[in-house]
């Protein structure tokens, strides 16, 4: 979520239970700098920050936030071996970002503290399997916990979650439509616009597959790359395309990375009416599902 999860989500999120993430993407080492600041003037609770690791500034970034001592550092995009042993040496938890068992296990043996799960429902970069299937295979691989992400925005998402085993759940495309969000209206619109079948994939001709919501843009790339123009040549037009969309609100030319769950977003409300929402939704079917277990057993003693 680089450009919009800023001190001011990543704040609230914190404040409000969760653990808040400023998503760094291909920001400079000096936005990062100013942004881990400011989150520690909104709260005094622990949050982290995502390192995008295909970034050109990726390895001055996680260095900022082992001298910041920032308590949670989670990548994505990549694997981050080579900085574990750096990082945890600062104190810092590491939380990978990864889409495959293998993956998983080559990095559990590094010195991380968790694994976050992310299937192909998810918004921006995305590998190839679903989280339904994702989330147990990992779980199954690795010991250390392992949280979902993926196609998670509300309460039922979260149960089935910790249904599959992960001990918790990340969630992206949910809080863009939040009052502390900074992402643009017009952008937060065409989320909650979205239907089902809104988002589409870019990207998988060139080798890096991203969802996004359907626009004039995502058409463009989708037929270019239908036509077989070279990789290079189409990454060449998405550059600076997510600030054109998420900021400045071009939602026909910028680039809208939505998750599928976009669907199931319909307002734009606090972060901590939204975490709210989400856990009393959780409590309510657990306690759903608890009832229907307790009469299935007295049924079956009988
Ligand atoms: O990283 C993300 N989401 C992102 S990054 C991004 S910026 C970007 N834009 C265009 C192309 C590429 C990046 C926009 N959204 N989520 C975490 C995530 N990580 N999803 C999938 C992965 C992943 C994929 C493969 C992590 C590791 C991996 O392994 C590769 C390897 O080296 O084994």
């Amino acid at each position: 979520m680089a450009w919009v999860a800023t001190a001011e989500l990543a704040g609230a999120v914190s404040n409000a239970g969760g653990l808040g993430i400023i998503g760094t993407g291909n920001c400079p080492p000096e936005w990062v700098l100013e942004q881990i600041k400011a989150t520690r003037n909104h709260t005094d609770k622990p949050f982290g920050v995502n390192v995008m690791l295909m970034s050109p500034y990726a390895r001055e970034v996680l260095e900022i936030v082992a001298q910041e001592r920032v308590q949670v550092v989670t990548t994505g995009a990549g694997n981050p071996g080579a900085y574990i042993s750096r990082l945890n040496e600062a104190g810092v938890n590491v939380i990978p970002v990864v889409a495959s068992v293998a993956l998983a296990r080559r990095l559990e043996r590094q010195g991380i503290a968790a694994l976050i799960a992310e299937g192909m429902e998810s918004g921006g970069h995305i590998g190839e399997i679903a989280t339904m299937p994702l989330v147990p295979q990992i779980v199954e691989a690795v010991d250390v916990p392992v949280i979902a992400a993926g196609g998670i925005a509300t309460g039922k998402g979260l149960v089935a979650a910790l249904a599959l085993g992960a001990a918790g759940a990340q969630i992206g495309t949910r809080f863009v439509c939040s009052d502390e969000c900074i992402a643009h209206p017009n952008y937060k619109q065409k989320i909650m616009e979205a239907r089902d079948r809104s988002t589409v994939v870019t990207g998988v001709a060139t080798g890096h597959p991203v969802r996004c919501l359907e626009n004039r843009l995502a058409k463009r790339f989708l037929a270019l790359e239908k036509e077989g123009v070279p990789a290079g040549e189409i990454e060449l037009l998405g550059v600076g395309k997510s600030y054109e969309g998420l900021i400045e609100g071009n939602t026909d030319e910028g680039s809208l990375m939505a998750g599928q769950v976009a669907g199931l977003v319909k307002d734009v409300k606090s972060v901590s009416d939204i975490i709210q929402g989400i856990m009393s939704e959780a409590e309510e079917v657990i306690d759903q599902l608890s009832a229907m277990s307790q009469k299935e057993s007295y049924a079956y003693r009988k």
